[in-house]
Protein backbone atom coordinates (compact mmCIF):
# COMPACT_ATOMS: atom_id res chain seq x y z
CA UNK A 1 0.00 0.00 0.00
CA UNK A 2 0.67 3.92 -0.65
CA UNK A 3 -0.64 6.20 1.91
CA UNK A 4 -0.05 10.24 0.24
CA UNK A 5 -1.87 12.88 2.65
CA UNK A 6 -1.62 16.69 1.62
CA UNK A 7 -3.30 19.81 2.75
CA UNK A 8 -2.40 22.87 5.54
CA UNK A 9 -3.90 23.31 8.54
CA UNK A 10 -5.87 26.65 7.72
CA UNK A 11 -6.38 25.63 3.79
CA UNK A 12 -9.25 24.36 1.97
CA UNK A 13 -8.70 20.43 4.09
CA UNK A 14 -6.74 17.38 4.36
CA UNK A 15 -6.64 14.89 2.28
CA UNK A 16 -5.72 11.36 2.20
CA UNK A 17 -4.87 8.83 -1.12
CA UNK A 18 -4.58 5.44 -0.07
CA UNK A 19 -3.35 2.97 -2.69
CA UNK A 20 -3.36 -0.67 -2.82
CA UNK A 21 -6.50 -1.63 -0.29
CA UNK A 22 -7.35 -5.39 -2.09
CA UNK A 23 -10.83 -5.53 -2.88
CA UNK A 24 -13.74 -6.62 -1.07
CA UNK A 25 -13.37 -5.41 2.48
CA UNK A 26 -16.24 -4.01 3.56
CA UNK A 27 -15.71 -1.06 5.73
CA UNK A 28 -18.10 0.48 8.43
CA UNK A 29 -17.42 3.81 7.75
CA UNK A 30 -19.02 5.77 10.73
CA UNK A 31 -15.57 4.25 12.12
CA UNK A 32 -13.66 6.44 10.37
CA UNK A 33 -15.48 9.26 11.68
CA UNK A 34 -15.21 7.79 14.79
CA UNK A 35 -11.73 7.58 14.91
CA UNK A 36 -11.52 11.27 13.38
CA UNK A 37 -13.75 12.33 16.67
CA UNK A 38 -11.84 10.71 19.14
CA UNK A 39 -8.10 12.57 17.39
CA UNK A 40 -10.17 15.57 17.95
CA UNK A 41 -10.92 14.43 21.51
CA UNK A 42 -8.99 14.37 25.06
CA UNK A 43 -8.98 16.74 28.00
CA UNK A 44 -6.04 19.55 27.04
CA UNK A 45 -7.33 20.26 23.87
CA UNK A 46 -7.19 23.91 22.38
CA UNK A 47 -9.73 26.13 20.66
CA UNK A 48 -9.83 24.78 16.96
CA UNK A 49 -11.63 21.63 18.08
CA UNK A 50 -14.32 23.60 18.97
CA UNK A 51 -14.45 24.83 15.31
CA UNK A 52 -14.53 21.59 13.40
CA UNK A 53 -16.22 18.31 13.59
CA UNK A 54 -13.86 16.41 10.93
CA UNK A 55 -16.09 14.33 8.85
CA UNK A 56 -14.22 12.05 6.04
CA UNK A 57 -15.97 12.14 3.02
CA UNK A 58 -14.96 8.95 0.47
CA UNK A 59 -14.55 10.61 -2.73
CA UNK A 60 -12.87 7.45 -4.72
CA UNK A 61 -12.19 3.50 -4.13
CA UNK A 62 -15.40 2.25 -2.50
CA UNK A 63 -18.58 1.54 -4.10
CA UNK A 64 -21.74 0.59 -1.39
CA UNK A 65 -19.57 0.23 1.61
CA UNK A 66 -17.38 -1.94 -0.37
CA UNK A 67 -13.53 -1.36 -1.32
CA UNK A 68 -13.09 -1.71 -5.52
CA UNK A 69 -9.37 -2.22 -5.33
CA UNK A 70 -8.75 1.27 -6.52
CA UNK A 71 -6.99 3.75 -4.65
CA UNK A 72 -9.13 5.62 -1.98
CA UNK A 73 -9.40 9.65 -1.58
CA UNK A 74 -10.48 10.52 1.47
CA UNK A 75 -11.30 14.18 1.90
CA UNK A 76 -11.36 16.01 5.69
CA UNK A 77 -12.31 19.37 4.72
CA UNK A 78 -11.43 22.05 7.17
CA UNK A 79 -14.49 24.38 8.14
CA UNK A 80 -11.70 27.07 9.75
CA UNK A 81 -10.74 27.45 6.23
CA UNK A 82 -13.88 30.17 5.98
CA UNK A 83 -12.34 32.31 8.41
CA UNK A 84 -8.54 31.86 7.16
CA UNK A 85 -10.29 32.51 3.00
CA UNK A 86 -8.18 36.20 3.17
CA UNK A 87 -4.84 34.72 4.51
CA UNK A 88 -4.84 31.26 2.15
CA UNK A 89 -6.82 30.69 -0.82
CA UNK A 90 -4.93 29.44 -3.33
CA UNK A 91 -6.45 31.53 -5.85
CA UNK A 92 -4.99 34.91 -4.15
CA UNK A 93 -4.63 36.05 -1.14
CA UNK A 94 -3.09 38.64 1.60
CA UNK A 95 0.05 37.03 2.52
CA UNK A 96 1.08 40.16 4.34
CA UNK A 97 -1.31 38.99 7.02
CA UNK A 98 -0.64 36.50 9.66
CA UNK A 99 3.09 36.38 9.25
CA UNK A 100 4.52 34.48 11.93
CA UNK A 101 8.42 35.70 12.97
CA UNK A 102 8.45 34.76 15.91
CA UNK A 103 9.57 31.56 15.35
CA UNK A 104 9.04 28.99 18.13
CA UNK A 105 11.28 26.55 19.36
CA UNK A 106 10.52 23.16 19.13
CA UNK A 107 8.14 23.61 16.20
CA UNK A 108 9.34 23.26 12.08
CA UNK A 109 9.25 27.36 12.16
CA UNK A 110 12.61 28.30 11.84
CA UNK A 111 14.69 25.46 10.43
CA UNK A 112 11.48 25.37 7.33
CA UNK A 113 11.83 29.18 6.92
CA UNK A 114 15.72 28.80 6.06
CA UNK A 115 14.95 25.28 4.32
CA UNK A 116 12.55 26.50 2.36
CA UNK A 117 13.64 30.53 1.68
CA UNK A 118 10.63 32.22 3.29
CA UNK A 119 10.43 35.15 5.48
CA UNK A 120 6.91 33.79 6.85
CA UNK A 121 6.99 30.92 9.18
CA UNK A 122 3.00 30.35 7.94
CA UNK A 123 4.31 28.77 4.44
CA UNK A 124 6.03 25.66 6.71
CA UNK A 125 4.05 25.61 10.30
CA UNK A 126 0.80 25.48 7.54
CA UNK A 127 1.59 21.82 6.64
CA UNK A 128 3.98 20.82 10.32
CA UNK A 129 0.92 21.67 12.13
CA UNK A 130 -0.35 18.14 13.64
CA UNK A 131 -4.07 19.20 11.31
CA UNK A 132 -2.49 16.90 8.78
CA UNK A 133 -3.35 13.85 11.26
CA UNK A 134 -6.98 13.90 10.71
CA UNK A 135 -5.81 12.32 6.61
CA UNK A 136 -3.85 9.73 8.49
CA UNK A 137 -6.14 8.93 10.78
CA UNK A 138 -8.91 8.90 8.54
CA UNK A 139 -6.61 6.53 6.21
CA UNK A 140 -5.94 4.45 9.71
CA UNK A 141 -9.36 3.69 10.43
CA UNK A 142 -9.36 1.83 6.62
CA UNK A 143 -6.47 -0.36 7.52
CA UNK A 144 -7.82 -0.88 11.05
CA UNK A 145 -10.75 -2.50 9.35
CA UNK A 146 -8.69 -4.54 6.75
CA UNK A 147 -6.00 -6.13 9.99
CA UNK A 148 -9.75 -7.15 11.63
CA UNK A 149 -10.87 -8.89 8.80
CA UNK A 150 -7.90 -11.28 9.30
CA UNK A 151 -8.54 -11.34 13.12
CA UNK A 152 -5.81 -8.69 13.70
CA UNK A 153 -6.45 -6.28 16.54
CA UNK A 154 -5.07 -2.84 17.43
CA UNK A 155 -5.69 -0.93 21.03
CA UNK A 156 -3.57 1.79 22.66
CA UNK A 157 -3.83 3.86 26.34
CA UNK A 158 -2.00 6.65 27.62
CA UNK A 159 0.09 5.93 30.01
CA UNK A 160 1.66 9.19 31.03
CA UNK A 161 0.96 12.85 31.15
CA UNK A 162 3.73 14.75 31.99
CA UNK A 163 5.37 13.39 35.53
CA UNK A 164 2.04 11.22 36.01
CA UNK A 165 3.08 7.73 35.23
CA UNK A 166 0.58 4.36 35.77
CA UNK A 167 3.25 1.90 35.58
CA UNK A 168 0.94 -1.23 35.32
CA UNK A 169 0.95 -3.48 32.95
CA UNK A 170 -2.44 -4.39 31.23
CA UNK A 171 -3.63 -7.37 29.60
CA UNK A 172 -5.43 -6.70 26.27
CA UNK A 173 -8.82 -6.93 27.12
CA UNK A 174 -8.60 -4.49 30.20
CA UNK A 175 -7.29 -1.91 27.42
CA UNK A 176 -10.82 -1.62 26.31
CA UNK A 177 -11.75 -0.18 29.94
CA UNK A 178 -9.60 3.01 29.09
CA UNK A 179 -11.51 6.30 29.75
CA UNK A 180 -12.73 8.71 27.74
CA UNK A 181 -11.19 11.80 29.50
CA UNK A 182 -7.73 11.46 28.50
CA UNK A 183 -7.32 7.58 27.78
CA UNK A 184 -5.58 6.03 30.49
CA UNK A 185 -6.69 2.79 32.10
CA UNK A 186 -5.76 3.86 36.05
CA UNK A 187 -9.00 6.38 37.29
CA UNK A 188 -6.68 7.84 40.54
CA UNK A 189 -3.83 8.59 37.95
CA UNK A 190 -6.05 10.21 35.67
CA UNK A 191 -7.32 12.12 37.77
CA UNK A 192 -4.06 13.26 38.94
CA UNK A 193 -2.79 13.47 35.34
CA UNK A 194 -5.68 16.03 34.68
CA UNK A 195 -4.82 18.34 37.50
CA UNK A 196 -1.41 18.83 36.58
CA UNK A 197 -2.75 19.88 32.63
CA UNK A 198 -5.20 22.27 34.76
CA UNK A 199 -2.28 23.43 36.10
CA UNK A 200 -0.22 23.52 32.95
CA UNK A 201 -3.27 25.45 31.53
CA UNK A 202 -2.59 28.17 34.29
CA UNK A 203 0.87 28.55 33.88
CA UNK A 204 0.78 29.03 29.90
CA UNK A 205 2.72 25.85 29.78
CA UNK A 206 2.03 22.09 28.14
CA UNK A 207 2.36 18.49 28.49
CA UNK A 208 3.75 15.73 26.52
CA UNK A 209 3.52 11.65 27.42
CA UNK A 210 4.05 8.13 26.67
CA UNK A 211 1.63 6.18 24.86
CA UNK A 212 1.37 1.96 25.13
CA UNK A 213 0.03 0.57 21.39
CA UNK A 214 -1.00 -3.66 21.40
CA UNK A 215 -1.04 -5.93 18.54
CA UNK A 216 -3.32 -8.86 18.98
CA UNK A 217 -3.90 -11.78 16.79
CA UNK A 218 -1.02 -11.17 14.40
CA UNK A 219 0.75 -14.66 13.53
CA UNK A 220 4.42 -15.06 13.77
CA UNK A 221 6.94 -14.22 10.82
CA UNK A 222 6.26 -11.48 9.63
CA UNK A 223 8.98 -8.97 9.03
CA UNK A 224 12.55 -10.48 8.20
CA UNK A 225 16.04 -11.20 9.61
CA UNK A 226 17.04 -11.18 6.45
CA UNK A 227 17.00 -7.57 5.05
CA UNK A 228 17.41 -4.54 7.65
CA UNK A 229 14.93 -3.18 5.50
CA UNK A 230 12.42 -5.67 6.00
CA UNK A 231 12.64 -5.74 9.62
CA UNK A 232 9.43 -4.80 11.22
CA UNK A 233 10.45 -2.95 14.38
CA UNK A 234 12.41 -1.06 12.26
CA UNK A 235 9.50 -0.39 9.93
CA UNK A 236 6.83 0.26 13.08
CA UNK A 237 9.34 2.40 14.82
CA UNK A 238 9.21 5.13 11.55
CA UNK A 239 5.67 4.44 11.19
CA UNK A 240 5.76 5.72 14.94
CA UNK A 241 8.52 8.17 14.65
CA UNK A 242 6.90 9.65 11.71
CA UNK A 243 3.96 11.43 13.92
CA UNK A 244 4.44 14.91 15.15
CA UNK A 245 5.96 15.58 18.38
CA UNK A 246 7.49 11.87 18.64
CA UNK A 247 10.99 11.69 20.13
CA UNK A 248 11.05 8.02 21.22
CA UNK A 249 9.62 4.80 20.49
CA UNK A 250 10.71 1.55 22.31
CA UNK A 251 9.45 -2.25 21.63
CA UNK A 252 8.84 -4.38 24.46
CA UNK A 253 10.93 -3.71 27.34
CA UNK A 254 12.87 -1.36 25.31
CA UNK A 255 15.40 1.23 27.21
CA UNK A 256 14.76 -0.73 30.27
CA UNK A 257 16.88 -3.94 28.62
CA UNK A 258 19.61 -1.83 28.66
CA UNK A 259 20.49 -2.10 31.77
CA UNK A 260 19.41 -5.61 32.61
CA UNK A 261 21.34 -9.00 32.71
CA UNK A 262 20.99 -11.13 29.47
CA UNK A 263 19.18 -13.83 32.30
CA UNK A 264 16.60 -11.40 32.51
CA UNK A 265 15.96 -9.68 29.41
CA UNK A 266 14.81 -12.56 27.05
CA UNK A 267 11.83 -14.66 26.51
CA UNK A 268 12.36 -18.23 27.95
CA UNK A 269 10.52 -20.66 25.33
CA UNK A 270 8.58 -23.51 26.61
CA UNK A 271 6.36 -26.52 24.27
CA UNK A 272 3.66 -27.91 25.33
CA UNK A 273 1.50 -30.65 23.10
CA UNK A 274 -1.75 -29.14 21.84
CA UNK A 275 0.02 -25.62 22.73
CA UNK A 276 2.61 -25.69 20.96
CA UNK A 277 5.48 -22.96 21.50
CA UNK A 278 5.01 -20.29 24.21
CA UNK A 279 6.60 -17.68 26.46
CA UNK A 280 6.08 -16.72 30.12
CA UNK A 281 7.09 -13.69 29.31
CA UNK A 282 7.07 -10.91 26.34
CA UNK A 283 9.81 -8.33 26.86
CA UNK A 284 10.91 -8.37 23.29
CA UNK A 285 7.36 -7.23 22.64
CA UNK A 286 6.51 -9.53 20.10
CA UNK A 287 9.33 -9.00 17.67
CA UNK A 288 12.50 -10.90 17.99
CA UNK A 289 14.82 -11.02 14.73
CA UNK A 290 13.20 -8.67 12.82
CA UNK A 291 10.03 -10.96 13.21
CA UNK A 292 6.75 -11.49 14.88
CA UNK A 293 7.29 -14.30 17.38
CA UNK A 294 3.45 -14.45 17.61
CA UNK A 295 3.10 -12.69 20.73
CA UNK A 296 1.44 -10.02 21.44
CA UNK A 297 3.47 -7.11 19.80
CA UNK A 298 4.21 -4.30 22.43
CA UNK A 299 5.00 -0.42 21.71
CA UNK A 300 5.39 2.71 23.19
CA UNK A 301 5.91 6.40 21.96
CA UNK A 302 7.21 9.28 23.70
CA UNK A 303 5.74 13.03 22.84
CA UNK A 304 6.85 15.90 23.67
CA UNK A 305 4.61 18.65 24.74
CA UNK A 306 3.68 21.17 22.34
CA UNK A 307 5.81 23.68 21.51
CA UNK A 308 3.54 26.13 20.72
CA UNK A 309 3.25 27.69 24.63
CA UNK A 310 0.91 30.67 25.85
CA UNK A 311 3.96 32.30 27.87
CA UNK A 312 6.17 31.88 24.76
CA UNK A 313 9.68 30.63 25.10
CA UNK A 314 12.60 33.21 24.37
CA UNK A 315 13.34 33.13 20.79
CA UNK A 316 14.07 35.51 18.10
CA UNK A 317 12.24 37.54 15.59
CA UNK A 318 13.45 37.31 12.60
CA UNK A 319 12.31 40.42 10.90
CA UNK A 320 15.27 42.09 12.80
CA UNK A 321 16.36 39.28 14.48
CA UNK A 322 15.82 40.80 17.58
CA UNK A 323 15.05 38.28 20.92
CA UNK A 324 10.95 38.35 21.58
CA UNK A 325 8.94 36.06 23.08
CA UNK A 326 7.80 32.79 20.71
CA UNK A 327 4.61 33.48 18.97
CA UNK A 328 1.36 32.52 20.40
CA UNK A 329 -2.54 32.33 19.06
CA UNK A 330 -4.17 29.89 20.91
CA UNK A 331 -2.67 26.25 21.77
CA UNK A 332 -3.43 22.72 22.90
CA UNK A 333 -2.04 22.20 26.22
CA UNK A 334 -1.79 18.57 25.95
CA UNK A 335 -2.73 16.07 23.03
CA UNK A 336 -0.92 12.84 24.27
CA UNK A 337 -4.88 11.37 24.01
CA UNK A 338 -5.22 12.50 19.92
CA UNK A 339 -1.77 11.43 19.82
CA UNK A 340 -2.51 8.25 20.55
CA UNK A 341 -5.20 7.72 18.40
CA UNK A 342 -2.72 8.75 15.33
CA UNK A 343 -0.25 6.61 16.81
CA UNK A 344 -2.56 3.92 16.06
CA UNK A 345 -3.39 4.58 12.51
CA UNK A 346 0.15 5.21 11.76
CA UNK A 347 0.69 1.79 13.31
CA UNK A 348 -1.89 -0.08 11.20
CA UNK A 349 -0.71 1.40 8.41
CA UNK A 350 2.28 0.18 8.20
CA UNK A 351 1.16 -3.29 9.99
CA UNK A 352 -1.01 -3.58 6.85
CA UNK A 353 1.35 -3.06 4.27
CA UNK A 354 3.67 -5.76 5.70
CA UNK A 355 0.95 -7.85 6.09
CA UNK A 356 -0.27 -7.12 2.46
CA UNK A 357 3.42 -7.31 1.19
CA UNK A 358 4.23 -10.67 2.19
CA UNK A 359 0.71 -12.43 1.43
CA UNK A 360 0.42 -10.86 -1.44
CA UNK A 361 -3.24 -10.59 -3.50
CA UNK A 362 -5.88 -8.24 -4.60
CA UNK A 363 -8.96 -9.40 -3.20
CA UNK A 364 -9.73 -9.86 0.88
CA UNK A 365 -11.20 -13.65 -0.16
CA UNK A 366 -7.72 -14.89 -1.21
CA UNK A 367 -5.41 -12.60 1.64
CA UNK A 368 -7.95 -14.17 4.20
CA UNK A 369 -7.52 -17.73 2.94
CA UNK A 370 -3.71 -17.04 3.34
CA UNK A 371 -3.89 -15.51 6.03
CA UNK A 372 -5.36 -18.39 7.54
CA UNK A 373 -3.05 -21.12 6.15
CA UNK A 374 -0.25 -19.81 8.31
CA UNK A 375 0.82 -21.31 11.09
C1 LIG B 1 -4.57 20.64 15.29
C2 LIG B 1 -4.94 21.82 14.77
C3 LIG B 1 -4.14 23.03 14.99
C4 LIG B 1 -3.45 22.97 16.34
C5 LIG B 1 -2.65 21.69 16.55
C6 LIG B 1 -3.37 20.47 16.11
O1 LIG B 1 -5.04 24.06 14.89
P1 LIG B 1 -4.73 25.63 15.06
O2 LIG B 1 -3.30 25.84 14.60
O3 LIG B 1 -5.74 26.28 14.15
O4 LIG B 1 -4.94 25.92 16.50
O5 LIG B 1 -4.42 23.02 17.36
O6 LIG B 1 -1.50 21.79 15.81
C7 LIG B 1 -0.36 22.00 16.50
C8 LIG B 1 -0.13 21.53 17.69
C9 LIG B 1 0.62 22.79 15.83
O7 LIG B 1 1.68 23.02 16.46
O8 LIG B 1 0.38 23.23 14.75
C10 LIG B 1 -5.36 19.43 15.05
O9 LIG B 1 -6.42 19.46 14.40
O10 LIG B 1 -4.94 18.36 15.56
Amino acid sequence: MRLTTSGESHGKGLFAILEGVPAGLTLDLSRIDGALALRQGGYGRGGRQKIEKDHAEIMTGVRNCVTLGSPLTLAVFNRDFENWKPYMAPEGCDVSARRLTRVRPGHADLTGMIKFDTDDARNVLERASARETAARVAAGAVCVQLLEALGIRLRHYVRSVGSVADGREYSFEALQNKSPVLGMVDAEKEQKAVELIDWAREEGDTLGGMVELRVHGLKRGFGSCMTYREKLDARLAAALMSVQAVKGVEVGAGFALASLPGCLAHDEIFYEEGRGYFRKSNRAGGIEGGMSNGEELVLRAAMKPIPTLMKGLQTVDTDGNVAARASTERSDVCAVTACGVVLESALAFELACVVLEQLGGSNMKEIGRRYKEMK
